[in-house]
């Protein structure tokens, strides 16, 4: 009998996933691969089903005859394992990023004869209304908040992004990219204090208050499904922090981090060049437990940072700090530096991982940008954040189209390298 072949990346079945497999039942045996989590969150959306949950879901369907673990997003591994004489996929794939896959299958296939057979994808209102369903859970608090937990057990890294409104938090939720066979988008999203206050016109020194900075959380949370880690500068007064920590967990934040700084906070890439003050162990350790103990869910974060590195206090002093925060309570570290050499970074991470196998490390490489996501999880990093980028690019592209026009007295000259008119106008998906 001839062997079949599908692969199901959804959390639920519908219309069309059952007529896949009946178009599938007519060429013969039919074998169904299911996503791994690990392969499936480089580039869908975070999985609201249970890897389990879905094996099951499949293996009920009628008319399926097998079902597997796909554990990559190529089909490299599974064609050699299968051989499947044909592999069917609904047809919406030949565009887009996965028009990759599709085009991989088809080499792959070519090599012994396999045909794949395109199925006319089915949309309808239902599945449309199910898609919708499934959006919207994926941004409501109780799921959005447990996220970042979830992701530590899945991905080697955390990949996480600066986003300050509904237009950055939108190109971190849609980014995707394919690059060598591989897909890749971001996995959570960063609230940087700099680039908050930097957008509207202020500076970095937690003079943009709370309510402000829930706002861009709520401009964000409404456009997004993705977790949020919270830059909560240095946390303020004990007596605020307690509630800030409430509010931001009610909303589905999964993390706020808290720099171990007192009086007027300065951004950190300044290091010494301006007064900044170290908070005592003592007191920094009481405001991490005061937090951990008012937060109501065990999916929220409060994650510890050290500046020792930026305010040229020692390694020791920052392995010191490292450890008792973590004993107050601390759900992860962030190690700071503003080294162009990404040297002392990593030696805080080895020295931390020899004695703490477990604790997130979160690490900023603003300064030390050479090192790669690869290094980074060899020295047992848990989360970059890519802290003002986004930004920074954005920054330079809008002074250029400001002069230019002066320039020319007109805007023609600038068009070229402007989002067309009909793209724009298209941006935001209509409800
Ligand atoms: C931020 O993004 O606001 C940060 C990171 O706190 S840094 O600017 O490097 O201090
Ligand atoms: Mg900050």
């Amino acid at each position: 009998m001839k062997k079949v072949y599908t692969c199901f990346c959804t959390d639920n079945i519908h219309a069309g996933h059952l007529n896949i497999i009946n178009n599938a039942r007519k060429y013969g045996r039919v074998i169904v691969g299911v996503l791994s989590d690990e392969a499936r969150i480089r580039y869908n959306r975070f999985p609201m089903a249970s890897f389990e949950e879905r094996i099951d879901m499949v293996r009920k369907i009628v008319g399926v005859d097998e079902v597997i673990i796909q554990h990559e997003i190529m089909y490299d591994k599974v064609i050699e394992e299968v051989r499947p004489d044909y592999v069917v996929h609904g047809d919406n794939w030949k565009t887009g990023v996965t028009q990759a896959i599709r085009e991989n299958i088809i080499s792959l296939l070519k090599k012994y004869g396999g045909q794949l057979i395109d199925i006319p994808y089915t949309y309808n209102e239902e599945i449309r209304r199910i898609d919708k369903q499934i959006k919207e859970k994926a941004m409501m608090p109780e799921y959005r908040r447990k996220r970042l937990r979830q992701l530590l057990k899945i991905v080697p890294i955390v990949k996480t992004l600066e986003v300050h409104s509904g237009l950055t938090g939108l190109i971190a939720e849609k980014t995707i990219i394919e690059h060598n066979g591989e897909f890749n988008q971001y996995d959570a999203m960063w609230i940087s204090s700099l680039c908050d206050s930097i957008a509207k016109g202020k500076p970095d020194i937690e003079l943009v208050d709370i309510t402000s900075r829930e706002r861009t959380i709520d401009d964000v949370m409404e456009v997004t499904t993705k977790p949020i880690i919270f830059d909560g500068d240095t946390g303020g007064l004990v007596e605020h922090f307690v509630y800030n920590v409430r509010s931001l967990e009610r909303m589905g934040v999964s993390a706020i981090i808290i720099e171990d700084k007192i009086g007027l906070k300065k951004n950190s890439l300044f290091g010494n060049e301006v007064p900044q003050t170290q908070d005592t162990i003592e007191h920094f350790c009481e405001k991490i437990a005061a937090g951990k103990k008012v937060q109501l869910t065990d999916d929220f974060m409060i994650i510890a940072r050290i500046e020792s590195l930026i305010l040229e206090q020692g390694m020791e002093d920052a392995l010191n700090r490292a450890r008792a925060y973590v004993k107050a309570g601390a759900d992860g570290i962030m190690i700071h530096s503003r080294k162009k050499e990404p040297d002392e970074i990593l030696e805080f991470c080895d020295r931390f991982r020899s004695g703490d196998k477990e604790t997130p490390i979160v690490v900023v490489p603003t300064s030390f940008n050479s090192i790669t996501e690869d290094e980074l999880v060899k020295h047992g990093v848990n989360i970059v954040i890519y802290a003002n980028q986004l930004t920074r690019s954005a920054f330079p592209a809008m002074q250029q189209t400001a002069a230019d026009i002066l320039r020319y007295h007109r805007a023609q000259e600038v068009d070229e390298r402007l989002l067309p008119i009909k793209d724009i106008i298209r941006l935001i998906d209509a409800l």
